[in-house]
């Protein structure tokens, strides 16, 4: 039997599966097939047999036995689990209050839109009478921001084929040869190259994706990328290359940011020059790449989440939004807005108060408003120092009890050191996940989730795309695992609450969805063709993109802004007063920087990037993926040189806040001054506490960009070689 299924994870992809099952037991893995742009799974997708029937998953329910952190568990029945669970939520929040039980869940349940935190813990919680809750995307939220006070939405893209339209395309931070970032965009850039696009990569690493499709290669220093935009748009404006009509039909305050740029408000002209020392990219590079993407039209500057993932990670897509602007390359094909954002069609995007042209000034600004949101929310960078400050430290309660689902935040969530210390102070730790992670081993109660495969669920495409998934049940849950739907209904019953989806089965539930979801509902006319196929491929007319509307009758189809138009200014943001969140983009020197008094002590940039045998922490216990790529540090020639290294020489990695130890690689795919380790390795601390891993989270630094990005690109660090032992 071939069961059609697919692989779901945050992973920057989607893609279908159908695995062959003999006897109960699946065997064997194939991928579409079928006609282009084809759904292909990617190694992690192939090698997912080994994450269901790994040795080391967890089958049964576990209680802790020895001390936080040591992993030493005895096994218990699930009654015996989920009574201590239930016990002890009803015991917190007698004692303590309900604000003190803090719920963090994450990408784990991006592996389905049933089987997700909204719809089940979020729901039980609230029933129960309300709980702590984090926010801040760890992805975008840099880009999420930009979004909202720029265009007041976060639908920004186009779909992917639309790259064949564009004569030059910028790849700004982005990487989808190895982060995907939807299933077939590697496809589409090559049928642009064939098209005869330039293509032009912006990154510190040579990146697969620039070795596969690069006609330049332009390294610049993390977190200063937004020194380099503000060169680009100072040679357009000296020399008139900017397109004023774009400007002046569609866009507000254009002229504040010509007057900074220029630097008739801080006396500092943002010349190529002026970006080069701050950047490293020579002063010519700029311009000429200024002229090229203002005259090359239609073309596409991409910006990648990981440039804003620094610290104001905000002002670099705030920036890039503003070329894109500058050059008239919004709402035609070809050209881009903001990036592989949440596209036209398949995305979900969340109801706020923006989207919505009738959004009140006050409205926005709540929205907008970081230090409002953090009276009430944890930012998710903020955990572990929230557990151990607690009001005191002016977060928004004392938290006693983590409930943990769909996420490994210890080896996640910067600063695991402090991590460690924060797990140890509270009174009770509950989590699901099918393995043993850095996080699980704090658990008093472990509880075993099912994998994809031994459940039902519907998925959209990472972001956006044209298609939607029905992830059929492949085999049994494996021994005692359970669903999380499964754990919250018996939860939910235990407390006295109603079940989640009021007790409808896996099939129904999804039924529900795809009948109740507008866009899905008219695509997919027939529910039992879709959950035989596992795929369902929308037929467009062509490429589809976001802002033409806008674009063609501004009049009818105003932006969801203020006022209407893209907003270069923004009168909310100038409402917060808060030179950290200007209202018209600007370069703000960053903390942990090339620039920060710190660089003295610890002289390199660290970037935490995504590689392919991981999706975040998921699969790094999977050897078939190992075998792919090594966890290494990558080091420059010259920086290696100078610290006595070679390639294979174990190094020390350290800052202030923790070290790890890794083999090296030592090459001229990095820029000098810039180091590079992939994220999501498991943390595994020595008898003297440091990192044998290559978990990169014990080197960054746990606080938030002032618009609330997940700056996990801006770390100084050193590095020298580690003493034999
Ligand atoms: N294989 C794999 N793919 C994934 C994931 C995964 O874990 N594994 N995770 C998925 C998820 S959830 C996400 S959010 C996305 C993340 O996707 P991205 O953010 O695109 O991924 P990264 O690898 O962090 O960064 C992309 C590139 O940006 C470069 N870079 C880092 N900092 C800077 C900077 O300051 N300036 C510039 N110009 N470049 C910089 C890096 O060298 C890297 O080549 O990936 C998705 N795809
Ligand atoms: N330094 C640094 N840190 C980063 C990043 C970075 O680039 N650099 N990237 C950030 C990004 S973009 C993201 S999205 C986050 C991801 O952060 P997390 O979501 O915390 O990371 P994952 O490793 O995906 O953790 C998901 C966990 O869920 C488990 N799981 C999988 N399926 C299920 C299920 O069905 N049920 C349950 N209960 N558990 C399940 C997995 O085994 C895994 O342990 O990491 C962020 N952290
Ligand atoms: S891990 Fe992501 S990209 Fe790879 S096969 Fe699975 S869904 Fe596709
Ligand atoms: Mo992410």
């Amino acid at each position: 039997m071939v069961v059609p299924t697919g692989a779901c994870y945050d992973c920057g992809g989607r893609c279908v599966l159908k695995v062959h099952v003999k006897d109960g037991v699946a065997t064997r893995v194939e991928t579409d097939d079928g006609e282009e742009p084809q759904l292909r799974a990617c190694a992690r997708g192939r090698a997912y047999r080994r994450q269901v029937y790994a040795p080391d998953r967890l089958l049964y329910p576990l209680k802790r036995t020895g001390e936080r952190g040591k992993g030493e568990f005895k096994r218990i029945s699930w009654d015996e689990a989920l009574d201590t669970v239930a016990g002890e939520l009803k015991r917190v929040k007698e004692t303590w209050g309900l604000r003190s039980i803090l719920l963090h869940v994450y990408s784990g349940q991006s592996t389905g839109t049933l089987h997700s935190a909204y719809l089940t813990v979020c729901q039980l919680l609230r029933q129960f009478g309300g709980y702590t809750a984090t926010w801040g995307g760890a992805s975008a939220e840099g880009s999420v921001f930009a979004s909202r006070a720029t265009f007041g939405t976060l639908s920004t893209g186009h779909t992917r084929d639309d790259l064949e339209n564009s004569r030059l395309i910028i790849l700004w931070g982005c990487n989808p040869a190895t982060s995907i970032f939807g299933t077939n965009t590697s496809f589409y850039l090559a049928k642009a190259k064939e098209a005869g696009a330039r293509i032009v990569v912006v990154d510190p690493r040579y990146t697969d994706t620039a070795a596969v499709f690069a006609d330049q290669w332009v390294p610049v220093r993390p977190a200063t990328d937004t020194a380099m935009m503000a060169a680009m748009a100072y040679t357009m404006v000296s020399e008139q290359l900017h397109d004023q009509r774009f400007l002046d039909r569609y866009t507000t305050g254009f002229e504040e940011f010509r007057r900074y740029v220029m630097g008739e408000e801080d006396g500092v002209p943002k010349t190529p020059e002026w970006a080069e020392a701050k950047t490293g990219v020579p002063a010519s590079v700029i311009s000429t790449l200024a002229r090229e993407y203002a005259t090359m039209k239609p073309a596409a500057l991409i910006p990648g989440m990981a440039p804003g993932r620094t610290a104001y990670g905000e002002q670099y897509h705030r920036t890039a939004a503003t070329l894109a602007a500058m050059t008239g390359n919004i709402g035609i094909h070809g050209g881009n807005p903001a990036g592989f954002e949440r596209g036209p069609v398949g995305s979900m995007v969340p109801p706020v108060a923006f989207d919505r042209t009738d959004a009140t000034f006050e409205e926005r600004l709540k929205a907008l408003n970081i230090p409002q949101r953090l009276r009430t929310n944890v930012h998710v960078t903020r955990i572990w120092d929230a557990i151990l400050k607690g009001q005191a430290g002016g977060y928004p309660s004392d938290i006693k009890m983590a409930y943990i689902a769909w996420a490994n935040p210890l080896n996640q969530i910067p600063n695991v050191n402090k991590g460690t210390e924060a797990l140890k102070k509270l009174e009770f730790i509950v989590v699901h996940d099918q393995f043993m992670t850095a996080t699980a081993r704090f658990a008093d109660v472990l509880l075993p989730a099912t994998t994809l495969w031994e459940r039902n669920d519907f998925a959209r495409p990472w972001l956006s795309g044209p298609y939607f998934l029905y992830l059929n049940k492949v085999i049994e849950p494996i021994r005692e695992a359970r669903s999380d739907i499964d754990i919250f209904r018996d939860l939910a019953h235990r407390l006295g609450l109603p079940p989640p989806f009021a007790g409808l089965s896996e099939e129904q539930g999804i039924r529900m969805m795809v009948e109740g979801m507008g866009d899905v509902v008219g695509e997919i006319p027939d529910f039992e063709t879709f959950k035989r196929n596992g795929v369902h491929k929308m037929k467009l007319p062509g490429p589809q993109l976001c802002f033409k509307a806008e674009i063609e009758d501004p009049v009818k189809h105003p932006f969801p802004t203020l006022s209407g138009k893209i907003e270069i200014y923004s009168k909310v943001l100038a409402a917060l007063k808060n030179a950290e969140v200007p209202p018209v983009p600007e370069y703000i020197e960053p903390w942990e920087g090339p620039g920060d008094p710190l660089a003295q002590k610890y002289p390199l940039q660290l970037i935490t990037v995504h590689v392919k045998p991981r999706a975040h922490s998921c699969f790094a216990n999977n050897p078939w993926l190992k075998e792919i790529e090594p966890q290494t540090l990558w080091i420059s020639k010259q920086d290696a040189r100078s610290r006595g290294i070679a390639s294979g020489d174990s190094v020390r990695v350290f800052n202030d806040r923790g070290e790890t130890i890794v083999p090296a690689t030592v090459t001229e795919r990095i820029m000098p001054g810039v180091v590079a380790l992939g994220e999501g390795a498991w943390y595994r601390p020595d008898n003297k506490g440091r990192d044998r891993g290559g978990s990169v989270n014990v080197l960054t630094r746990d606080t938030y960009s002032p618009g609330g990005a997940f700056p996990s690109n801006s770390a100084l660090v050193q590095v020298e070689r580690a003493a034999d032992e």
